[in-house]
């Protein structure tokens, strides 16, 4: 019998303190051991790869042996609650900083590779990250793990383990160039494949009734083809407590039976094919950024994990003696947008067709056991599948989804007598066009718990997307704000402000965001004050190397850096701030002797590989780069660069250096972001709309410690409908004018038909209202300049955003799922309004 954390850490067992044992000593030993045993190699030959590896293991041995424990805990509860965040999309980030930092020993293990000559920061540096995700949805996924295991909630993420995730971006003569992702290639050390767990997956064929030993209508489903789902692991341990939860990730893998086998005798290339279109279910992450492509591939994706993720589940609750009845009172499952939606009817079948149970109680079960929560307003974004398409693929499945629709149709029908209106806009199936199945209606009618991301977006989908559904049952709609993880995003990847803020308040903040208050005070006081300004110094020196390294361009790290990073996508109007650029530009232009405020423009983010006007708004940031870095009459005081590759690594060197953060989108479009919170808490001042979580972060850090410009979402709403008429402002606009007739003239990149579609967009349509918004922007970052000019000022109020920032923490977005959506406390313990 293994012995518990506390027993291995104190000195009751020397032989395990060696093994898996915190000290240096015994770190270095661990790490010593890996390079020798399993990497074959003397530490004086060892590559920096074998020596990350080595490390890695030593640290996952440390991870699995609490998670051993977090599983034996579980299991020995009579009852209780388990969460599976259900998500095809998990976006990890590097995992070696961040385990050390939760394991408590970043120190250590510093000192230890120090004992061998390794720089643990050589390290960190030479991780490579799981891009298993394209942005904000599935980093937030990451950072609900982390909270999860912190707050001891027993947890399992079920996802899918892309052998290529999002793609990795080039920067070719201005233009993004898209390569294949790499992850996998020098080996990834924090997983264990569990190849005894695997589950089969079974899609296509057809359904057949038939009489069961009850005389009972049953029905069965004759797939025609079969596919294995074999789970990785990667443990998710918590920051400072034994509570070391689970990412299962599943990977498709061909079955191989003896008839199979028998069949193809003779047939060998066939039977190969078969095994390579099988395993392309779990090959490649599609890259879309909230807009889906309707790929039948994409569906088996979808099924794909949501099958395997709900069987395991099943089995885990069956083999310790629960019931499918009750399988509610052990699992809450949340479906992270509607790319997990199938589970819906997936559970259904397998409460009726294999454990018989009769349709209300598979109903309620289920209704039970489902949240949904809703990730964006953006019409195009709102999936949907066409029937023939889905039936091919799942045809019992497309049985239960029009026996659920019948009973939903009929019960809008007793509520709304004759409202045909209404019972069309709320069936799962739209039957305009090719028709097709509305994901979003199908999660709303199978979940106990609806919920937007931040209270702007829960209000709009109240509102307008999800209205119908509100008048039928309010109870079930709440908000769920975003959080980030303060473990990842400050603790370890800003070390010098967390040894600052640690020096100051004490060591408490990571876990409990809202101590960041005590600094309140120390914005008054001169001294703390010039010591914030030099962590912040130190970070932009940190930056602008990386910068030089990346890119070839120089930039000054006293310079106002002002900085946008995220998806590029019309919505988040990074052409907005290309537009601010050039009016400083020809400001200068026409008067080079102006004082101006030198700053450095950074962008960073990926566009979706078909999404042609974001790609070329990549190559506008570029060219006016081009045009402004090594202008004569700009005397460095104007610097734009593209950060290429934009990642969870990339993000973690960027938010620290940030003086000003960038949350331009056209108010109503972002649903939360996250960004944002990761800015403002590494001391970044944010220039923004009243748009996603903006709103709240304005009203936590004060309206005048916020930058806020621009229209509500309110008025866009009337501004479209009483005829926005982009041209009109560019008529009125002189200095507006002459930037978008500098573009149009080929100005930037000498081609001037080059940006006609951005142009044209923004003239003729504009519905993102960049136009509208172009002076107020512009009135608003002349203040951020009037501000910077006072470094003082600018100080308190960075330390007041920090201070202010609490709410952001992922820990109290988990802590409200927890109490508003799937009613567990600490260790699973249900709590008011569990099932
Ligand atoms: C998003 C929203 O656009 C963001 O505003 C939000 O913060 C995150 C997390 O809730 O979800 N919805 C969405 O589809 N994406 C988001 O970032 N897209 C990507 O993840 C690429």
């Amino acid at each position: 019998m293994y012995p518990s954390v506390n027993e291995g850490e104190s000195q009751s067992e020397p032989s395990r303190d060696v093994r898996t044992g915190l000290d240096p000593g015994n770190l270095s030993q661990a790490v010593c051991d890996y390079l020798y045993y399993f990497q074959g190699r003397h530490p004086a030959t060892a590559s920096r790869n074998d020596f990350y590896l080595s490390t890695a293991y030593a640290v996952r041995d440390r991870l699995f042996q609490r998670g051993v424990q977090s599983l034996d805990a579980l299991l020995h509860r009579p009852e209780g609650r388990t969460v599976a965040y259900l998500s095809a999309e998990f976006l990890m980030g590097p995992q070696l900083a961040a385990n050390l930092v939760n394991l408590g020993i970043y120190d250590a293990m510093r000192e230890a590779l120090w004992r061998m000559d390794v720089r643990l920061e050589d390290l960190i540096e030479h991780e490579v990250e799981p891009g298993l995700g394209n942005g904000g949805l599935g980093r937030l996924a990451a950072c609900y793990l982390d909270s999860l295991a912190t707050l001891e909630i027993p947890a399992i993420g079920y996802g899918i383990r892309y052998e290529f995730g999002i793609f990795s971006q080039q920067i070719r003569e201005g233009w993004q160039v898209e390569l294949t992702d790499k992850w996998l290639h020098l080996g990834y050390p924090w997983e264990l494949a569990r190849p005894e767990r695997a589950v089969s997956v079974r899609y296509g064929g057809y359904t057949e009734p038939y009489t069961d030993e009850q005389g009972r209508y049953r029905v069965r489903w004759i797939p025609a083809e079969i596919v294995k789902g074999v789970p990785h692991d990667t443990p998710i341990l918590g920051y400072r407590v034994k509570t070391c939860n689970l990412l299962r990730l599943w990977r498709a893998e061909a079955v191989h039976s003896f008839d199979l086998a028998a069949f193809n005798v003779g047939d060998y290339s066939r039977a190969v094919e078969e095994q390579v279109t099988t395993e392309t279910i779990s090959k490649v992450l599609y890259p879309n950024d909230a807009s889906p492509q309707g790929k039948a591939l994409r569906l088996k994706q979808q099924y794909f994990f949501v099958a395997c993720a709900i069987e395991d589940m099943l089995r885990a609750h069956l083999r310790f003696g629960g019931r499918p009845e009750t399988f509610h009172k052990r699992w809450a499952a949340q479906l992270n947008d509607t790319h997990p939606a199938v589970a819906v009817p997936e559970l259904m079948r397998l409460l009726l067709d294999d454990h018989g149970l009769e349709w209300d109680d598979a109903w309620d079960v289920t209704q039970k056991t489902f949240g949904y929560t809703n990730h964006t307003l953006l019409p195009e974004a709102l999936e949907t599948w066409p029937i023939d398409l889905f039936g091919a693929l799942l045809p019992r499945h497309l049985e239960i989804v029009f026996e659920i629709n019948r009973r939903l149709c009929d019960g809008i029908r007793r509520v709304y007598p004759g409202d045909e209106d209404r019972v069309r806009r709320m069936s799962l199936v739209e039957e305009q066009g090719r028709r097709s199945l509305r994901m979003a209606n199908l999660a709303c009618v199978g979940s106990h718990a609806i919920n937007g991301v931040a209270a702007l977006h829960t209000e709009l989908l109240k509102s307008q997307v999800l209205s119908d559904w509100v008048a039928m049952s309010p109870e079930r709609f709440c908000n769920v704000t975003n959080g980030v993880t303060p473990r990842r995003f400050v603790l370890a990847s800003n070390p010098a402000l967390s040894r600052l803020v640690t020096e100051t308040i004490g060591d408490h903040w990571p876990a409990r965001l809202e101590a960041l208050r005590g600094l309140e005070p120390h914005a008054e006081d001169p001294a703390f004050r010039k010591r914030w300004r030099d962590v912040k110094r130190e970070n932009k020196q940190q930056l602008a190397a990386v910068i030089k390294e990346r890119t070839g361009i120089s930039v000054d790290p006293e310079s106002l850096f002002d900085i946008q990073v995220k998806r590029i996508h019309e919505y988040k109007r990074q052409h907005l701030n290309v537009l601010h650029i050039l009016t400083l530009y020809r400001r200068l232009k026409e008067n080079p002797g102006l004082d101006m405020v030198p700053r450095t423009f950074v962008f960073g983010g990926k566009a979706a590989p078909g999404y042609h006007v974001a790609k070329l708004i990549i190559k506008l940031i570029t060219a006016t780069g081009d045009l402004v870095n090594d202008d004569p009459d700009v005397r460095g005081r104007l610097k734009v660069v593209f950060f290429p590759n934009f990642s969870v690594k990339a993000g973690q060197a960027i938010y620290p250096a940030a003086d000003v953060s960038e949350q331009i989108s056209t108010a109503g479009q972002e649903a939360s972001g996250t960004g944002n919170m990761k800015f403002s808490l590494n001391g970044a001042l944010t220039i923004g709309t009243l748009d996603g979580a903006n709103i709240e972060i304005r009203e936590e850090v004060g309206p005048e410690n916020f930058f806020l410009f621009g229209l509500t979402a309110d008025e866009v709403r009337a501004a479209k409908a009483s005829g926005y008429n982009p041209r009109a402002v560019y008529e009125q606009n002189q200095e507006l004018r002459a930037v978008v007739d500098l573009i149009g003239s080929g100005g930037l990149g000498g081609d001037p038909g080059l940006f006609r579609s951005v142009l044209d967009g923004l003239l003729w349509h504009d519905p993102f209202m960049v136009l509208a918004d172009y002076q107020a922007y512009v009135d608003c970052q002349e203040r951020v300049a009037a501000l910077w000019r006072d470094p003082e000022a600018w100080a308190r109020m960075s330390i007041l955003n920090v201070a202010r920032m609490g709410k952001f923490s992922s820990d109290r977005s988990i802590r409200d799922y927890c109490e508003r959506v799937w009613h567990v406390g600490p260790l699973g313990a249900p709590t008011e309004g569990a099932p």
